[in-house]
């Protein structure tokens, strides 16, 4: 990999302007160290920088390029789209289509409301359920994200059940007050919430499959035990989809795992690389929201029309072929991985789910918390990525996120991936 002296430019002239540099924290490479790469164009399973280093890429803008970056079809959506003008802020035929194919890909959405992020989603679904339970309690999972509304930066409260407190600066504690954190996989810990709340928690919110503490897999059967605790305490489910929503399967993880939420909230893939996000479900719950009812949610940009025209493109080539492909070529990694890291001698597990997955490097036989995840040895982790970057290989910048693999990536990338991470796990 030649010298990254541009990026290294780029970054000194962005940080005068931008915070860190970056318009998102976790592109600053603060967790990996190094200085981030600044991308001048992205084209099938590749980056490449100013300087025409190319990267195969497992970020893939943190998810949605399930495709692989600048797919023709997607691009010609796009310009079509634009010419006919970039934004109405008025009803079209096109957001209807959309709604409807979000329907046959998700039947647990009855009905549907586009916004233009995943934060924005998420924070929606979760004001949804509070205005049709009347309740405000919502039951969070440690080391699931769902986007930067003040009342999920919340950390664990001192007990199991008791409520969150602000896990950023700038959370006033009222807003942290009426979220409560329990670990994922750990179903006692989401009744022992409900019990110490009795008709007071209006939903739980979680990521079916973890992508944000790294991929975490659910425990056989614990969706179906959160759902069945949900419909006994009148409380509403909200799967968090961004990541999982048709990247482990065309119809997410609940269609994966065959589990029925009352809410999904969508974004990533099914926005196809745009600023296009979703939420929706149960037609009884989606009928409080304004218009129709008194929960208030809007924007400007919602339903954009040459977003809505870059996710039908992109919908269109979710095929079961498209899926075959990246979970055969992820296992592969997964297995090529493995063993290396057994041939080195060096503790670590590689978990996947589909083609999302991460490398852990950890002693403990699986990472299935948050309290396993923290005790990964991120150390490690940082020299690893950085020998991977040196390589050629663009990892995200963070033992705690997902890796993602697109119908672009084929038996040269296998082969370059692994060469690479042969020498650079030590
Ligand atoms: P956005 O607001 O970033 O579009 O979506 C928030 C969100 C909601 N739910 C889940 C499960 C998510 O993973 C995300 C965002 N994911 C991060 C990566 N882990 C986006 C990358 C970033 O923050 O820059």
């Amino acid at each position: 990999m030649s010298d990254r002296t541009a990026d290294r430019e780029l970054l000194d002239r962005a940080q005068r302007r931008i915070p860190g540099g970056v318009n998102s924290p976790v592109r600053a490479f603060r967790a990996v160290g190094g200085v981030p790469v600044f991308v001048d164009r992205a084209e099938g399973a590749y980056l490449y920088d100013r300087a025409g280093n190319a990267y195969v890429d497992f970020v893939g803008s943190w998810g949605p390029m399930i495709l692989g970056h600048a797919h023709p079809d997607v691009v010609a959506a796009i310009c079509a789209a634009a010419a006919r003008g970039t934004s109405y802020g008025a009803p079209t035929e096109q957001e209807i289509r959309y709604a409807e194919t979000i329907g046959e890909l998700y039947p647990s959405i009855e009905m549907m409301r586009a916004c233009s992020s995943g934060t924005e989603a998420a924070m929606s679904a979760a004001r949804v359920a509070r205005g049709f339970t009347k309740r405000d309690g919502i039951i969070k999972i440690e080391g699931c994200y769902h986007g930067h509304a003040d009342f999920f930066l919340v950390k664990a409260g001192s007990g199991l059940a008791t409520f969150g407190a602000p896990d950023s600066a700038g959370v006033p504690k009222g807003a942290a007050q009426d979220t409560i954190v329990v670990p994922f996989n750990d179903v006692s810990a989401i009744e022992a919430a409900f019990e110490a709340h009795p008709n007071g928690v209006a939903a739980i919110i979680l990521e079916p499959v973890v992508g944000n503490m790294g991929c975490v897999p659910p425990d056989p059967h614990y969706l179906e035990r959160v759902r069945a605790i949900c419909d006994r305490h009148g409380a509403l489910l909200i799967l968090d989809e961004v990541m999982t929503g048709s990247r482990v399967a065309r119809g997410g993880a609940q269609q994966l795992f065959n589990v029925k939420p009352d809410l999904t909230v969508l974004g990533k893939v099914i926005g196809g690389g745009m600023p296009l996000a979703a939420y929706g479900g149960r037609r009884d719950v989606m009928s409080v929201i304004a218009p129709l009812g008194a929960v208030y949610q809007a924007g400007t940009l919602s339903g954009n029309p040459v977003a809505v025209a870059a996710a039908l493109a992109t919908i269109k080539h979710l095929t079961d072929d498209l899926y075959r492909r990246i979970d055969k070529w992820t296992a592969d990694l997964q297995q090529g991985l493995s063993s290396i890291l057994h041939e080195k001698g060096v503790p670590g597990v590689v978990q996947r789910v589909g083609s999302m997955f991460t490398l852990f490097f950890t002693e403990a036989a699986a990472v299935r918390s948050w309290d396993d995840a923290k005790g990964c040895d991120t150390a490690r982790f940082g020299r690893f990525h950085a020998a991977m970057l040196a390589k050629g290989v663009y990892l995200p910048p963070s033992q705690f996120e997902a890796a993602f693999v697109s119908g672009a990536h084929g038996p040269s990338e296998l082969d370059q991936t692994l060469t690479a991470a042969r020498s650079a796990i030590e």
